[in-house]
């Protein structure tokens, strides 16, 4: 049975398209969206499996108002976890999110309203991401009396640096707008829908060759965890083998042939 059939998931509501870009929706509007286990448990099917099973790209994105609401605060409290069950909890996170981030199928995140927390862990594993007007981010840890667990402590400060991470979390400050953008919490703000877009970035992504698109989104984040010598013998490998694909082959004498679109600047 294929891992990433729609019908098998519940907590996520999936739909794949036509041209196998894949919708990825958190499906639990009235909890906005606040990952439970179940859900982490089926991102970690989904994303172990979506590259392999020939998804193209995907949209991850929140069903209502909000993207994500982080930790599932409730279930934490009701479990009333011992320190190594929490752990436990974590490393799932971590296995989701890895999966994510290094398993090759691009992955844009729509973000709208609240992206906070865990939420934003989330969609910091994403390769892309879009907001709208509606978009805030914030990491209530410290308020809550807890500390992140899902790997901001690495992709939020990759992305906005330490010193702006740590102050997120100790003070709870929110973004939002082009501020968010200017500091790296996302790449691109629209003044319409953050779906639409992501939605536009991922059937252009979708339009590249597979394995190119493995090693854009698996390679890149290997070799930025490597030291520079041994980054760039990995490269030399990854271009090796992707740039010598039989599929290439047509695209490169489309090119030779002055057949194909050249890059040209923005009308
Ligand atoms: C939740 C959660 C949640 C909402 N866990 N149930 N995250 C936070 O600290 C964010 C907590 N949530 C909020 O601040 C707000 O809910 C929102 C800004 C996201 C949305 O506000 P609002 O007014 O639209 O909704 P609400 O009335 O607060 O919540 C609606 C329902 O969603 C309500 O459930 P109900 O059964 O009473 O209707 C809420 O309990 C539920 N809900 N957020 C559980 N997070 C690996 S470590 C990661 C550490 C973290 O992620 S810390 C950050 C946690």
């Amino acid at each position: 049975m294929s891992q990433t059939d729609p019908k098998s998931f519940n907590s996520l509501a999936i739909e794949a398209r036509d041209n196998v870009v894949f919708i990825v929706r958190l499906n639990r509007p009235s909890k906005r969206n606040a990952l439970d286990v179940a859900t982490v448990e089926e991102l970690v099917r989904f994303f172990s499996h979506a590259q392999q099973e020939g998804v193209k790209a995907v949209v991850l994105a929140g069903e209502g108002d909000h993207f994500c609401a982080g930790l599932d605060l409730v279930e934490h409290w009701k479990e009333d976890r011992s320190p190594d069950q929490f752990m436990h909890v974590c490393l799932r996170w971590h296995e989701a999110f890895n999966k994510m981030e290094y398993g090759g199928a691009p992955v844009i995140a729509a973000q709208q309203g609240a992206v906070v927390g865990g939420g934003l862990e989330l969609a910091s594993a994403a390769h892309i991401r879009v907001i709208d007007q509606s978009t805030y981010f914030a990491l209530p840890e410290g308020q809550r009396g807890i500390f992140t667990g899902g790997g901001a402590t690495i992709r939020v400060s990759d992305m906005i640096g330490k010193s702006r991470m740590i102050d997120m979390i100790l003070t709870g400050r929110v973004y939002q707008g082009q501020d968010a953008v200017d500091l790296g919490l996302a790449q691109f703000i629209t003044e319409g829908s953050s779906f639409d877009m992501a939605l536009e970035l991922a059937d252009k992504a979708a339009q590249n060759l597979p394995l190119t698109n493995y090693a854009i989104c698996s390679a890149i984040s290997h070799l930025n965890n490597m030291s520079g010598m041994d980054a760039a013998y990995a490269e030399a490998v990854v271009a090796g083998i992707v740039n010598t694909q039989p599929a290439a082959r047509e695209r490169l004498e489309a090119f030779a042939n002055k057949t194909a679109a050249r890059v040209r600047p923005n009308s």
